[in-house]
């Protein structure tokens, strides 16, 4: 354990070693274990999805808030006990200080997962979805903080898309109003997180991970600040087609409705009621979709330390 700050910050040995030798280090996020997905299968996706990433030779950095220190690099044992942590906060930008300051535990969303990145000096990071502009959301005004964190800071997101429970359109014309660059890789059609298809054009798209790195690279050196998302479509092996998945979600939002969720509750109720709704199904690819992108976030940081 290393801490290196003013506040509490600590490395695991692993992901220290890495950044001091300046190896390829790829971020993963905490929400998707500790709201996202049930027990048991949430702990073997967070082992399985680090161990694709050693695979690719680079060294995972799973982030999380425990007892009050954030954590760059998780050790198994504390992976083990965040997975099934029964009071774990969701942790997104506005809470991140607030978790260390009063010594909670938490999963970190893609924005505190990114912040986080930031100030390790990590440039990719893998999740499965991003939150985003919610249906309704000219009433509720509910848009997910990962999009302004996305334009802030510099960090390569490397996701399925939006989560198909958003409204997809939305999300991009606020991504677009943000500067933030939309890069499908390797199809014209952005992803719709469990399904291939979204019906919406890609607003970019490169086919490799040199491509990638070569395009954030031109960022910096361009002075741009901000992150970068990368769609990822899962395999079609894996996918659950967007025809089947809509009546799904409509169902999932009717109940949402009816029970007037809001708030930080509303991704993981859709989540949750969506893998009832399924009979299972669609954890199993999200599980899919999420070693997918950790596959091609470890590409695109062993090509950026190239
Ligand atoms: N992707 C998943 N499962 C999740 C999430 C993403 O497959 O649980 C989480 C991420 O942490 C994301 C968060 O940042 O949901 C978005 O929540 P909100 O819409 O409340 O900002
Ligand atoms: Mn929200």
């Amino acid at each position: 354990m290393n801490q290196t700050s003013s506040f509490p910050l600590i490395y695991s040995n692993e992901v220290k070693a890495a950044l001091d030798a300046g190896r390829p280090v790829v971020a993963l996020e905490s929400t998707i274990i500790t709201h996202g997905m049930p027990w048991p299968g949430n702990l073997d996706m967070a082992n399985d999805v680090e161990d694709i990433i050693r695979a690719q030779g680079a060294v995972p950095a799973t982030i999380a808030v425990l007892d009050g220190s954030l954590h760059i690099g998780l050790e198994k044992k504390a992976l083990e006990v965040l997975s099934h942590s029964q009071n774990a906060m969701k942790v997104s930008r506005a809470d991140l200080p607030f978790a260390i300051a009063t010594k909670r535990t938490g999963g970190t969303t893609v924005a505190a997962t990114m912040i986080a990145a930031a100030l390790a000096g990590i440039r990719v990071f893998a999740t499965g979805g991003i939150g985003g502009v919610h249906f309704g959301a000219e009433q509720s005004f509910d848009i997910s903080a990962d999009l302004e964190e996305l334009a802030r800071t510099p960090v390569i997101v490397v996701s399925a898309g939006a989560k198909a429970i958003l409204d997809i359109p939305k999300t991009l014309e606020v991504l677009e109003t943000k500067g933030v660059p939309v890069v499908t890789y390797r199809s014209n059609e952005l992803p719709a997180f469990w399904s291939r298809q979204s019906g919406l054009t890609s607003p970019l798209r490169l086919d490799s991970a040199q491509e990638i790195a070569h395009f954030q690279n031109m960022r910096t050196a361009m002075n741009i600040g901000g992150g970068m998302l990368i769609a990822n479509p899962v395999a079609a092996a894996d996918e659950i087609p967007a025809s089947q998945m809509q009546g799904y979600i409509n169902q999932a939002l009717e109940k949402a409705k009816s029970k007037g969720i809001s708030g930080k509750q509303v991704t993981p109720f859709l989540l949750s009621e969506i893998l009832t709704i399924t009979a299972g199904a669609s954890l199993v690819t999200n599980i899919a979709l999420v070693k997918n992108n950790a596959h091609l976030a470890a590409a695109i940081a062993c090509a950026l330390s190239n």
